[in-house]
């Protein structure tokens, strides 16, 4: 415990319990019953066990993981107390966790040697895309970099106003075009006002989209290679912005949206109002793309670099 006090802010750690309480709460009232009236841990127990992680939308690969890593300690330890579990469980899912190579930044950065560095965010409608947005251009600017923002969803006007009000709010400038005009203009745009300015950081808005919607994932490839006419290399982050309060859902949409585009980074939102916070292990464990942030309420501050130590703590707080 030591460990994760030492390397985690208090304030960061009381929003995460906060953010998580409802998925908790789920979670152990679930978990009690599920041992109710057994004082050691048998087949029935790893059995209610195993549909306490599944309806907590772990997911059911991952489920089966940590249900097999505790039979294997069952069967070593002969006894095993229920009043235990709870401890063995958390020991468990950090372990399973700790064998992936991601969830370790403690803080937000940017990669090396890119300026600007370019960021494109992505998802499908509602998940949360220029809120996150609006919360990482604070963060970067509070570390003293020079934010420009694009708002390449042209597709409604409500949505190049909300980026703008998320602008004004961070006071970071914003490059926009007309409501239905072209995004990979706009992100051109935006690339080249970033280059003029010497920005630190550029972040990209994109309209929401469905993988299955050919025409609209074409036009992120094309937003893409635009942009590759101002900056060679960008954009050096697609970040998949994913609703955790749609549970299975998002894990699918990671699925179908990583095949169809060169995704490299996840945000999981939403997770203070919802039960189903227990999607970010499955997604952690089954992906081998890096949940970078987590989204824990609507305020400016309530975004997370993701840390799967700290993650593991606040549940089994
Ligand atoms: N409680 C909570 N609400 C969030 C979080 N992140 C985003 N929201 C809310 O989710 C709603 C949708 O967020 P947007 O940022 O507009 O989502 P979007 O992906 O840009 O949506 P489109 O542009 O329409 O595709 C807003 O009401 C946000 O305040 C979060 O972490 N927690
Ligand atoms: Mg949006």
């Amino acid at each position: 415990m030591s460990l994760f006090k030492r390397i985690f802010s208090s304030e960061k750690k009381e929003t995460l319990d906060k953010g998580l309480e409802k998925t908790k709460t789920s979670f152990f009232s679930k978990l009690s019953k599920a041992v109710a009236g057994k004082s050691k841990v048998d087949n029935d127990v790893l059995d209610n066990l195993e549909e306490v992680l599944v309806s907590s939308d772990v997911g059911v690969d991952t489920t089966l993981k940590i249900v097999d890593r505790i039979e294997e300690r069952v069967s070593r330890d002969k006894y095993l107390g229920t009043e235990e579990l709870n401890k063995i469980l958390r020991e468990e899912i950090a372990g399973l966790l700790s064998e992936t190579n991601q969830g370790e930044d403690v803080d937000f950065v940017t990669p090396q040697g890119k300026k600007p560095y370019v960021l494109m965010v992505v998802g499908v409608n509602g998940v949360g895309k220029t809120t996150t947005i609006g919360k990482l251009a604070y963060q970067f600017k509070k570390q003293g970099k020079k934010v420009v923002l694009g708002a390449a969803d042209t597709f409604r006007a409500a949505a190049i106003d909300q980026l703008q009000v998320w602008a004004d709010r961070v006071d970071v400038p914003i490059v926009k075009q007309q409501m239905g005009s072209d995004p990979a203009s706009v992100a051109f745009d935006t690339l080249k006002s970033a280059v003029t300015q010497d920005a630190d950081v550029v972040i990209i808005d994109t309209a929401g989209r469905l993988h299955n919607k050919v025409n609209l994932m074409n036009e992120l490839s094309k937003v893409k290679r635009v942009m590759q006419k101002v900056v060679d290399d960008a954009p050096h982050d697609v970040l998949l912005v994913l609703d955790g309060s749609t549970g299975q859902n998002a894990f699918e949409q990671a699925k179908q949206f990583t095949k169809a585009t060169e995704v490299n980074s996840l945000a999981v939102t939403k997770l203070d109002g919802t039960a189903k916070g227990g999607v970010v292990i499955g997604i952690s464990d089954q992906f081998q793309i890096p949940v970078k942030y987590i989204g824990v309420g609507e305020g400016i501050e309530d975004l997370q670099v993701f840390n799967k130590y700290e993650f593991v703590d606040s549940f089994f707080k």
